[in-house]
């Protein structure tokens, strides 16, 4: 066979398999179809004894390709073609390098043998698309490892690397490439020596079950359940494993294809699509197209708080070299006791071994002279949310600063308009809105100011993406993106409360929805004096007719700003949060005040003017020009507020639940919100023409 994605070399007795369909050497039907034809030809080969797959470019097989799903099965099916690679009587094995993932890992169950570069890694991650592994998976992995391992490997979708795979009897080799050594020939002689040993070991689907207490394996399926907080795939991930305690293989795989049939035309995996791929598509912007990147390879970090020291940990951890500026010998201290602390964190975690976090800490440089900065390639101030500190710091930065190099504010409320004009290059200047904390979370606001010269914004992207983030477009506006779209609903949830719901009942009904936090528990989480303070500042601008709800200001007067005091819609005295009656008899005070009579209000109302707010602030947003795609706003939300990536975002939701039906919730907020919850004019004209915010985008 010599064209194609799937290509043989034959080299001595074995049959290379050679697969080659970039980027990833995903499981197109081509790619199946060659595995399939490559089993009939290595079978026809006399001189031929195995075969050995192998991959060209930086991965082995990534799984089923994703863009096939929902067009209807093309055959050759994936569970047929490793059907025949097991079945062959000539042996089989895979040569792993990178990653095995999916439908990739499943060939590789299907064949006699793993080899894996030590650098490799396998799993499952099929529970992360909506789905479950579809082409043996859930069999085949519990015949080597056991019950409970598979129920956690599928479930939780983990990479699981060639170290651990040895142990857990998933690869019979790993291979450490000495430098100047081909991989493939490490593999090819790993098969000879197989060869000439003589003995075949049992396919993997004729192997036995370890056995496991049913009641045990309930247990693992109900942990995935409720881990899973309303996404369906991993419950169904681990019941299909589970089956292969009382099916035997073919019934195990019958009942696996039918979980994996009802799940990928799910709206579930839809939405779960749409994340993948609008995860990859947010730095595909037209405005990028062609632009050079500034070259950067130093990195200031001017203040050394929670965020900053969490930005200088993410660059360091990319490869930049990084200073990080602060005011004072002890502000310095701080800073480098934060970042030893991170690193403490990571080795806890062992991400790092123990010994390397002194050396890792040392590697940022902490300063207390702004000179210092003067060779930094990118600048970031995270420094405290004041404009004037703000300004005035970019003012002595200007000063300092190498010409050419990119300067950006970590500002998440102001306007990084007025920061820039106290430069004398605001074309240099831009905004990166990390949020905490920044060296774990991967979401970044990159803000194109008025001046932000496309380079500079080319640049941030290229940063952003090299400290492994995932950067979202935004130009500015009262809280970009996500605090926007925050402020927005919180708003509308202190409403709720006003009218009768309780804060622990919003709480409840929205982690119900798939959140992880509920937006009082988050509120006392982040500080309820950042809005106070937001508040206060506008307090000047707001009309009279607006909608207010005093309570939040009633709990900050009372030196509850939440947890970091002990107290604020929860108390936390007991080191969790509990309903506190100091809390009630506010809200109890200020509904009486307002002569509302509190009446109950049912979880499902709270969820859809929720996702109503949220849809429509976004839909705002887009008509503004502030993001660009609604799958820009559905990734800050996924990313950034924990938004259930099941869901696909409040624009991908609205979409699939339908404009009319979500603009009829809209028009009920704004019943009860008032000024400023009017229907986004973007929502009432694609309802009138019958068409989705897809459409919309597609349409630009
Ligand atoms: C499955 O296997 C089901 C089976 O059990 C049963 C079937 C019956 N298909 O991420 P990157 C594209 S489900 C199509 O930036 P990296 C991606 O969109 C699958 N396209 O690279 C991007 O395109 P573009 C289970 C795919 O180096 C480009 O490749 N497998 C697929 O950072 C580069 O991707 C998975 O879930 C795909 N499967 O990371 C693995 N994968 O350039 C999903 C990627 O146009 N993939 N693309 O934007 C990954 O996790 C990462 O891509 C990987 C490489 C780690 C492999």
């Amino acid at each position: 066979m010599a064209s194609g994605p799937v290509v043989i070399e034959v080299r001595g007795k074995v049959a290379i398999v050679w697969v080659d369909n970039p980027p990833v050497n995903a499981l197109s039907q081509a790619v199946r179809q060659g595995l399939s034809d490559a089993v009939a030809a290595v079978e026809a080969d006399a001189k031929v004894a195995a075969a050995l797959i192998l991959c060209r470019g930086r991965t082995f097989i990534a799984g089923a390709d994703i863009r096939e799903f929902g067009k209807g099965p093309l055959e050759p099916l994936l569970t047929d073609v490793i059907a025949r690679i097991e079945a062959s009587p000539k042996p089989w094995a895979a040569a792993i390098h990178g990653t095995a993932l999916g439908g990739g890992f499943e060939v590789a169950l299907g064949c006699c043998w793993r080899v894996m570069d030590s650098r490799a890694e396998v799993g499952l991650p099929e529970v992360k698309l909506g789905i479950i592994p579809g082409a043996g998976g859930t069999q085949r992995l519990p015949r080597l490892t056991g019950i409970a391992t598979a129920i956690e490997a599928v479930t939780s979708g983990r990479r699981i690397g060639a170290g651990e795979a040895q142990k857990l009897g998933i690869a019979d080799a790993v291979v450490d490439l000495e430098p100047g050594e081909e991989f493939a020939d490490r593999a090819l002689a790993a098969v000879e020596a197989w060869l000439a040993a003589g003995t075949m070991p049992v396919p993997v689907s004729a192997r036995p079950v370890p056995p496991l207490d049913a009641a045990e394996a309930e247990k693992l399926i109900a942990k995935a359940v409720e881990r899973a907080r309303g996404q369906l795939s991993p419950g169904e991930a681990a019941r299909a494993v589970a089956d292969a305690l009382t099916l035997d293989f073919a019934a195990g795989l019958a009942a696996e294809r039918a979980r994996f049939l009802k799940l990928v035309g799910h709206p579930q995996a839809k939405a779960l699509r749409h994340a993948f791929f609008g995860e990859r598509e947010l730095s595909k912007l037209p405005m990028l197209d062609g632009v050079k990147p500034r070259a950067v390879s130093t990195i200031a970090v001017v203040g050394g708080g929670t965020m900053g020291a969490g930005i200088a940990v993410a660059a360091a951890d990319a490869g930049y070299t990084v200073t990080v500026l602060e005011t004072d010998a002890a502000a310095a201290k701080r800073a480098a006791e934060r970042i030893h602390g991170l690193y403490q964190g990571y080795a806890e975690r062992k991400r790092i071994p123990a010994d390397a976090v002194g050396v890792k800490a040392a590697a940022i440089d902490i300063t207390t002279e702004i000179g210092d900065l003067g060779t930094a390639d990118l600048v970031v101030e995270a420094v405290f949310e004041d404009a004037e500190v703000k300004r005035d710091l970019f003012r002595r930065l200007d000063k300092v600063v190498r010409p050419g190099a990119v300067m950006a504010t970590n500002t998440s409320y102001l306007d990084p308009n007025r920061i820039a004009a106290a430069t004398g290059r605001p074309a240099e200047m831009c905004g990166l809105h990390f949020f905490a904390p920044a060296n774990v979370m991967r979401l970044v606001e990159v803000i194109e100011t008025a001046d932000t010269a496309p380079d500079v914004l080319a640049t941030a992207f290229a940063v952003a993406l090299k400290l492994g983030k995932l950067p979202v477009f935004a130009r500015v506006c009262d809280g970009f993106i996500g605090n926007r779209i925050w402020a927005t609903v919180r708003r509308h949830y202190e409403f709720l409360v006003e009218d009768g719901a309780s804060p622990a009942a919003i709480d409840a009904a929205m982690t119900a929805y798939g959140f992880p936090m509920g937006p009082f528990a988050v509120y006392d989480l982040s500080g309820l004096d950042i809005s106070w303070s937001w508040r206060k500042r506008n307090m000047a601008d707001r009309a009279p007719d607006v909608r207010y709800v005093d309570i939040p200001d009633r709990l900050c007067e009372m030196g509850r700003l939440g947890r970091k005091t002990g107290a604020g819609w929860y108390d936390y005295a007991s080191g969790k949060a509990k309903t506190d009656p100091v809390v009630e008899a506010v809200i109890a005070e200020e509904r009486a005040r307002k002569g509302v009579t509190a009446r109950p209000v049912a979880a499902e109302t709270i969820q859809r003017r929720a996702l109503a707010v949220m849809a429509n602030e976004g839909a705002r947003i887009l008509e503004e020009g502030i993001a660009l795609r609604p799958l820009d706003v559905d990734m800050v939300m996924i990313h950034g507020y924990g938004y259930p990536a099941w869901r696909g975002g409040p624009m991908f939701e609205a979409d699939a639940i339908g404009l009319p039906t979500v603009l009829g919730w809209i028009e009920e907020a704004h019943a009860a919100g008032g000024p400023g919850f009017e229907p986004a004019r973007l929502l009432v004209e694609l309802v009138q023409q019958g068409r989705t915010l897809a459409d919309w985008a597609q349409s630009r």
